[in-house]
């Protein structure tokens, strides 16, 4: 076992009867991953008599509410409570994620920490402080809790893993490998998997939750969004914008093209996918979905954003849905070119 993952495991257990809370900070904009590895740590730790909370950036989003994690589990930040969180902070741990800038407002919670623990896959190029249990070769961020629960159970002596915590990561993995098929699957994630069904995790409702269940809203902006798609350099690069007026016009909540990019990536020929999607708040968002060899990750990188080799991401503050389709395409060029 890793050495970070046994130093986090030991910082963690430092808080027992402390009276100090160990905060949970996930990234923005929350994926089944970063939530139900978050919550799965969160509940470990109450079990072993620490006072933990998940410091969140906004609510659960609605279609992780099937989950049915206790609302006490969450802390959605106050910027202004930051001088009462910070009196009971024991230990901070970033979930699927490594840096202040990812979480949001309650980063600047997370960034008092002298010792900052870190439990995540994403290829990052941050900071050393504190300890890292890093490792961008796991499928998803609930391997790597998986790993630290076990750890915890073995130096305190206590079987901690239930049937809601196996559940929770679960999600995690059903949701960062796109139900076991992406390539990032392994042989390690299929273990995991099966340590936790057999304590009780639900994959079969998970699934339904996680990737068939839709509404006839969302359904009439994908179409939309999908007839709208060009694709460029002969077939490779796929793209389509949602306008704030398709999501307006289609009655759409604000995540209903999330997947959209993997869709597009399925035509045949496509090695990389883009949506542009323009925000109720004024931003251009980009979500990001390749096949190898193209480096999403590297892609995102190049806009100040990040993500994983197959799927990344970035947002741009002050420019256009149109300005950004015409950088990406001719960004993209540089990409493809490369690869030949
Ligand atoms: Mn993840």
């Amino acid at each position: 076992m890793n050495e970070s993952a046994n130093a986090i495991a030991d910082q963690i257990l430092l808080c027992v009867n402390s009276g100090k809370e160990v905060q949970v900070f996930p990234h923005v904009r929350v994926d089944g991953d970063c939530l139900g590895s978050s919550a799965a740590i969160a509940m470990t730790l109450k079990k072993l008599g620490i006072r933990a909370k998940v410091y969140m950036d906004e609510p659960v989003p609605d279609r992780l509410g099937f989950l049915e994690i206790q609302p006490a589990l969450f802390e959605i930040y106050d910027p202004k409570k930051i001088k009462e969180y910070s009196s009971v902070q024991g230990a901070v741990l970033a979930v699927d994620c490594s840096e202040a800038d990812r979480m949001g407002r309650s980063g600047d919670l997370f960034a008092l920490s002298g010792i900052p623990l870190v439990i995540d896959h994403h290829v990052s190029s941050g900071i050393s402080q504190g300890f890292r249990y890093v490792d961008a070769k796991a499928a998803a961020a609930a391997e790597l809790v998986l790993d630290v629960i076990r750890l915890l159970e073995a130096k305190s002596g206590q079987i901690l893993l239930d049937a809601d915590i196996s559940n929770c990561l679960m999600v995690g993995l059903q949701s960062d490998t796109g139900r076991f098929s992406f390539q990032n699957t392994t042989a390690h994630t299929f273990r995991s998997a099966a340590e936790l069904l057999e304590n009780g995790a639900n994959v079969y409702i998970n699934a339904y939750n996680l990737f068939d269940v839709t509404n006839v809203e969302r359904m009439r902006l994908t179409s939309k969004a999908l007839s709208n798609a060009k694709l460029f350099y002969g077939g490779m690069l796929a793209l389509t914008v949602v306008t704030q007026e398709m999501i307006r016009e289609c009655k759409a909540s604000e995540d209903a093209a999330d997947g959209l990019a993997s869709n597009l990536r399925d035509i045949e020929g496509v090695i990389v996918s883009f949506v542009i999607r323009e925000t109720s708040d004024g931003e251009t968002r980009v979500n990001i979905r390749s096949y190898e060899p193209f480096d999403a990750a590297a892609f995102a990188e190049a806009f100040g954003g990040g993500g994983h080799h197959r799927a990344a991401g970035f947002s741009m503050q002050n420019m256009t849905a149109n300005e950004v389709f015409k950088a990406i395409i001719e960004k993209a060029g540089d990409f493809l070119s490369e690869q030949d």
